[in-house]
């Protein structure tokens, strides 16, 4: 780079970050409005109806029920000049309609003439997906003008003028799509003299060179009142109607951004997106999900916001006639206007809450079974300044007895932003660093960015363009952004060869000066470019095979992620679990790893928007999730911060997280009483992780996640459909998070018709209402549910790899009938050998005055076996009779009949805690044996 350019980017980077560091809130005005945008402006007021398409040439071929769609008859209704089929010398639009085992429809429509020009994400689909494709056989053709696919439990039926799809699970309508007319596909076309196809939107010009091609549709909910999903934005899990009468918001939308000081309760577009909703009601739940990485808008309609006649459609044999009336059946109407691509969409009949998400997952991937030591707490700012502050932060959890596992360098520690170097005045010895943390069994993140510093120094800048491996702008240039290091390049990762090339450096002699206690941190990876357009990258840069960003925006994160999570899995040769955290997401990053909610700013209401954000990420398939703890901007006050480790300790990722220009706020920072109250909260997601290990088997079975919201569990309870105060985690702990100053009580909904016991104190709850629970600093309420038995780890250690021989503590929590049952997985928390075969998976059940451990692992599963000599050291029984609390019961293992001292004591040898529970010390079972225990 000649002198003059260096300047200038030292100028240019300077009034960047004077303008994205210092600026007081988030800037609105940098973010489009729908009416700033040509694709989403005319085609969010289509009206109702206004779709023209029929279906033509119906046939069945390999399985798949196969249509053309053609508009009808000219001036059909509201047809666009550019849409709603065009023309014949266009081509047609390609229906196809397909199923899958277990509850899964899957509907396409596409451009028979531009196939190769209407991009179809890959990568996101489970590879086996097609093994699980049902072979459908015949169609039944119907007087009323629609066909009908019969699917074993749920049927299509595809109405032919106009088109519409109704999906049905038994004789109950599900979801429809195009009911209220509003599917338009903007095929591709030649451009018109005079046309302008170009977008600008404030200093910014997007060519467009290929003109409109929005896909827009009509998406219906049958019997319910609300939907859900659609991550990511910082607002309810509910999500609010956008659009009918009296409401003007914005819709919401799903364009990666890197938004600066995003604020609560906005449709705005955040850091990733999976265009998958659900919906819900007290006796059904679906989903739908649109395989489309383009922007896209979604607006959810309030009822009567269509005042056209209702539309009829025949049912079944003509017995029962579907009225679909907006003011009278319950109903959410949804409006989704896409980009670009095509039309994939994911219909999931559900019934239960748990089913759709495990049918979504079904399509897109379940969690990835992370390291038990990414389970636990980890510790990051921005930044750790050198390998003595890493030090000394080390030390400061020791010092103060509080467990962490991980310790995280932020992009300082790099030799001038260039990802895989270290500073080397600030980070001469990262060996020797990491060596230090490995002792203790910790572990170390660094960030790795996806912008790559322009400078013929770094020979992976030198390498990456002399091989053609950047995104090229809409020249054909190597695309030239700003960002961290000043002039950056963006690697195109849609490419799996160049994804296959930076999977390889992060080799331990690629990476020079990690180890492999390193595991990475993907930030940025939006992406987040300072000059362009909101933020990001212009829409006609170009990708592999000349695919536009456009196309493929929300899923460049993705393939970033994914690339480096190759890389480390490569690192360890294939059996070592690799971690990596990212920012951007996109359907399907679940297989991939974690994220965290971004830039949070250290305030009540963040806290309080974190967990349904967190919660409706957990909805869509990404179970390994969690907000910053403490708020990256700002410094939080010591009560603030102590609430916010108090409730992320029970976020699925528990991180603390500051911006460069905060405070240090290291949990002791503050000194007593937050000192202990940090150190018990961090110590009650320790003493956790044997139960949230399990859960997180669980959702990498069957994507159901960890942090659910009440309804998940509850199904039938309507009283919780808008509730995201509280949030259960797995099945058996409800938690609710302090979200004011000074509160001195909650209110909290406990569900069920069983009661809950505080966790701490074993008080019981009753359960089918708004309890007031009231709380003191010591802790935010958690509740075990009646009926449940959690393993857990209570002996305080320095980090989760030395409690590995820890004995365990059961908790088992009596219902009316004076019965429990639960779980525990364990295995070696690091490698794959649990897919053949290495794990213990026990079930614990009490019942009649016995607590019996057996196994639910199948009894060969694989090669491979996991062995540990664990023991039970405590088991601990709430809702024990009262009377038999006064005589004292004694308990005899039964195998050896040996006698086991009980005793009345506090649940959790809580400071000041009652003496409700009847503790059986010193069982020494093995857990991973077959045993029972009878009170006697
Ligand atoms: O790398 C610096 C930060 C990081 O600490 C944060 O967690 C990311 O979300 N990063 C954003 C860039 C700067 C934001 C102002």
């Amino acid at each position: 780079m000649d002198g003059f350019k260096l300047t200038w980017s030292v100028v240019v980077l300077v009034g960047l970050l004077v303008t994205t560091v210092n600026v007081a809130a988030w800037k609105k005005d940098e973010f489009r409005r729908c009416d700033q945008s040509a694709f989403c402006k005319d085609t969010r007021n289509r009206e109702p109806g206004s779709s023209n398409l029929e279906v033509k040439d119906l046939k069945i071929a390999d399985g798949v029920l196969r249509a053309r769609l053609v508009p009808s008859d000219a001036g059909g209704g509201g047809t666009t000049e550019q849409g709603g089929g065009g023309g014949e010398e266009e081509g047609d639009l390609v229906l196809e309609i397909k199923a899958y085992k277990n509850g899964i429809v899957r509907l396409k429509v596409t451009e028979e003439k531009h196939p190769e020009k209407r991009f179809e994400v890959p990568d996101v689909l489970v590879k086996d997906l097609e093994d699980k494709k049902l072979w459908l056989q015949r169609f039944v053709e119907k007087d009323d003008g629609s066909s009908m696919v019969h699917l074993g439990g749920h049927d299509v039926i595809l109405q032919h003028k106009p088109f519409q799809v109704h999906v049905k699970r038994g004789s109950d309508l599900v979801l429809s799509v195009n009911s209220k007319g509003l599917f338009n596909f903007e095929k591709l076309r030649e451009k018109k003299e005079g046309e302008n196809w170009e977008d600008r939107f404030r200093t910014y010009t997007d060519s467009r060179p290929y003109g409109p091609q929005t896909v827009s549709f009509d998406v219906s909910f049958h019997g319910t009142e609300h939907v859900y999903g659609i991550p990511e934005h910082a607002t309810s899990l509910a999500l609010k109607p956008t659009k009918g009468p009296n409401i003007s918001s914005e819709p919401y939308r799903l364009f990666n951004l890197d938004v600066f000081e995003y604020i609560s309760e906005s449709p705005f577009g955040l850091y990733g997106a999976v265009p998958f909703m659900l919906s819900h009601s007290a006796d059904k739940s679906a989903g739908f999900f649109l395989l489309n990485s383009a922007e896209m808008q979604i607006d959810v309609l309030a009822s009567s916001w269509d005042t056209t006649p209702s539309i009829e459609m025949e049912g079944e044999g003509g017995s029962s006639k579907l009225l679909e009336n907006g003011n009278k059946e319950k109903i959410v109407d949804t409006h989704w206007i896409v980009e670009s691509g095509v039309f994939d969409a994911f219909v999931f009949v559900g019934p239960s809450p748990k089913d759709v998400v495990t049918q979504y997952c079904a399509v897109t991937g379940t969690t990835s079974l992370p390291s038990l030591f990414s389970t636990a707490y980890h510790q990051c700012r921005w930044n750790y300044k050198d390998e003595a502050d890493v030090a000394a932060v080390d030390a400061g959890f020791d010092e103060h007895d509080i467990p962490y596992d991980v310790l995280w360098l932020d992009i300082e520690h790099t030799d001038g932003k260039r990802y895989f170097t270290w500073d080397p005045i600030l980070f001469p010895t990262p060996k020797e660093m990491q060596a230090k943390l490995s002792a203790k069994g910790r572990h170390m993140v660094t960030i790795v960015d996806p912008h790559i510093k322009r400078d013929d120094g770094f020979p992976l800048h030198k390498e990456a363009s002399s091989k053609g491996y950047y995104v090229k702008d809409s020249g054909g240039n190597d695309y030239d952004g700003w960002c961290w290091p000043g002039s950056s390049s963006y690697l195109d990762m849609l490419n799996p060869e160049i994804r296959s090339w930076w999977a390889d450096k992060f080799s331990l002699s690629s990476y020079v000066g990690s180890t492999p206690i390193l595991h990475i941190w993907n930030d940025m990876n939006e992406p987040s470019v300072f000059n362009g357009p909101e933020g990001t990258m212009p829409k006609d840069a170009l990708h592999y095979n000349g695919v536009e960003h456009r196309d493929v925006h929300n899923a460049y994160g993705y393939y970033f992620h994914m690339a480096s999570v190759e890389g480390l899995l490569r690192r360890g040769g294939g059996n070592e679990r690799p971690f990596v955290l990212s920012r951007a997401f996109f359907a399907g990053t679940q297989k991939v790893g974690p994220v965290w909610t971004g830039d949070n700013t250290a305030d009540w209401t963040h806290l309080r928007v974190s967990v349904p954000m967190c919660l409706t990420l957990g909805l869509t398939g990404i179970a390994f999730t969690g907000a910053d703890v403490g708020g990256f901007f700002g410094n939080p006050d010591p009560e603030l911060l102590t609430r916010w480790y108090q409730l992320g300790a029970y976020y699925p990722f528990f991180r603390g997280h500051a911006h460069l220009d905060t405070k240090r706020r290291e949990p002791w920072v503050f000194g007593e009483p937050y000192t202990t109250l940090m150190r018990e909260a961090v110590h009650s997601r320790y003493s956790l992780l044997p139960y949230v290990y399990t859960l997180f088997k669980e959702a990498s079975v069957t994507g159901v996640p960890l942090m659910r919201p009440l309804w998940m569990e509850f199904p039938e309870d309507i009283s919780t459909f808008e509730r995201d105060e509280e949030f259960l985690l797995g099945p058996s702990l409800l938690v609710h998070g302090v979200y004011s100053q000074g509160a001195t009580s909650e209110t909290v909904y406990l569900p069920g018709t069983q009661k809950w016991y505080d966790v701490k104190t074993g008080a019981t709850y009753p359960a089918g209402q708004k309890v007031n629970v009231p709380v003191t600093m010591d802790g935010i309420p958690v509740f075990q549910r009646a009926g449940s038995i959690i393993a857990r780890k209570q002996r305080r250690r320095r980090s989760s790899t030395q409690m590995e021989t820890d004995p365990y503590t059961l908790v088992v929590a009596l219902n009316s009938t004076y019965e429990a049952s639960g779980e525990l997985y364990i295995d070696d928390g690091k490698s794959y050998d649990f897919e053949q075969g290495a794990f213990i998976h026990r079930q614990f059940k009490f019942s009649k005055g016995r607590l019996t451990s057996t196994t639910l692992a199948p009894v060969k599963t694989g090669s491979k076996v996991f062995t540990t000599s664990c023991l039970v050291e405590r088991i601990v029984i709430l809702g024990v009779r009262a009377k038999d609390l006064a005589i004292g019961k004694n308990a005899i293992v039964e195998h050896d009949e040996r006698r086991i001292e009980t005793d009345i004591g506090p649940p959790l040898l809580q400071r000041g805690a009652s003496s409700t529970a009847l503790i059986l010390r010193l069982p020494n079972v093995r857990i991973s044996d077959n045993w029972s225990i009878k009170l006697v």
